[in-house]
């Protein structure tokens, strides 16, 4: 049913249609009419629903910022979970970050690590119970800082889980300081002249650092910035979390995470700073991709 604004438009917009009317209340009154009538667009039957809500994403407000990427990446792992209809096998384990909450969105399984151990709480989950879906989630600051020890080792031992890796180059929660993935000249609250390479290092590619390790099976880094890159990245997610199933090693999905507020941009400026910037540091695309043979084997399986 359409509002009574819709009905002000359509009384706006006959001002410019006079002459093709015969009157402007007759025009009204054959339009209320058919309103009444009428059932809203997107329930008829000739109506193909191309978008819904995942059922496993919860329907509340969330608490990110307007921009951020870590809802939509939320989404997206949902979305997936839905489409293999995994919601009671899949468990996954929240970070700490800006993300500390995503356990009231996922209606699925989870669990909270400390700072930088999700990695090392999903191998306990993993090993006692093989036959679930088991991910992180965790931001640069918790992977990449305080966690890579726990990283490293996961993943050199292959444990066979999904890591999904938002790097948004700093700490989100925290009001923005440096990461290890911060880029070089990027001005963040402890690097107020912008990171100087000399003095902090270069940014860590975490993605390609961990593809020469024996234990990874999957490496991959997307975006979220634009419809193709979300598209890609919900692709990807989908390939990790089949490729378990294989139980070869541990799947690495990096996604470059939009921070708008502690990039001190809008979302749209954030959007663009993805292509314009982050990606010449971290380049977008698989880094590591199972061999022919292991994807044979996911195809017998169906
Ligand atoms: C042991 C410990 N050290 C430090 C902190 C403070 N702290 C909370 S979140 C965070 C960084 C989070 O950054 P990141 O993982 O990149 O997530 P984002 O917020 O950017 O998504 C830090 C340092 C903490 N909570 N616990
Ligand atoms: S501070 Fe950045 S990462 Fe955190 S919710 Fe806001 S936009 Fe997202
Ligand atoms: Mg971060």
């Amino acid at each position: 049913m359409r509002s009574e604004e819709h009905l002000l438009v359509e009384e706006q917009s006959i001002s410019l249609k006079d002459s093709e009317t015969s009157s402007k209340s007759e025009y009204i009154k054959n339009t209320s009419e058919e309103i009444a009538t009428d059932k809203p667009r997107c329930l008829d039957d000739d109506y193909e629903v191309v978008y819904k809500r995942p059922k496993t994403l919860v329907d509340v407000s969330m608490h990110y910022c307007p921009g951020c990427a870590h809802s939509l990446v939320h989404k997206l792992i949902m979305e997936v979970v839905d489409e293999m209809g995994i919601q009671e096998t899949t468990v996954g384990v929240a970070p700490v970050g800006c993300s500390v909450f995503a356990y009231d969105y996922m209606n699925i399984d989870m669990t909270e690590a400390a700072h930088g151990r999700a990695t090392a709480v999903a191998t306990g989950i993993k090993r006692l119970m093989p036959d679930k879906y088991v991910f992180t989630y965790q931001g640069d600051g918790d992977l990449a800082a305080i966690g890579i020890a726990e990283t490293i080792h996961a993943i050199n031992r292959g444990e066979n889980f999904m890591i999904v890796f938002m790097n948004n180059a700093v700490y989100g929660m925290t009001s923005g300081q440096m990461a290890p993935t911060t880029l070089a000249g990027m001005k963040t609250t402890t690097s107020p002249l912008g990171r100087d390479t000399a003095f902090y290092g270069e940014p860590i590619r975490v993605s390609e650092l961990i593809s020469h390790l024996p234990g990874s099976f999957y490496v991959t880094r997307q975006a979220v910035n634009s419809a193709t890159a979300v598209r890609k990245a919900k692709k990807a997610i989908s390939n990790a979390f089949k490729y378990q199933k294989l139980r070869k090693g541990t799947c690495f999905v990096e996604i470059i995470g939009n921070c708008p507020s502690n990039w001190k941009m809008t979302p749209i400026e954030a959007a663009k700073f993805v292509d314009e910037s982050m990606i010449k540091t971290f380049p977008l695309g698989d880094i590591k991709l199972p061999k022919g043979e292991d994807l044979k084997l996911l195809q017998e399986d169906k």
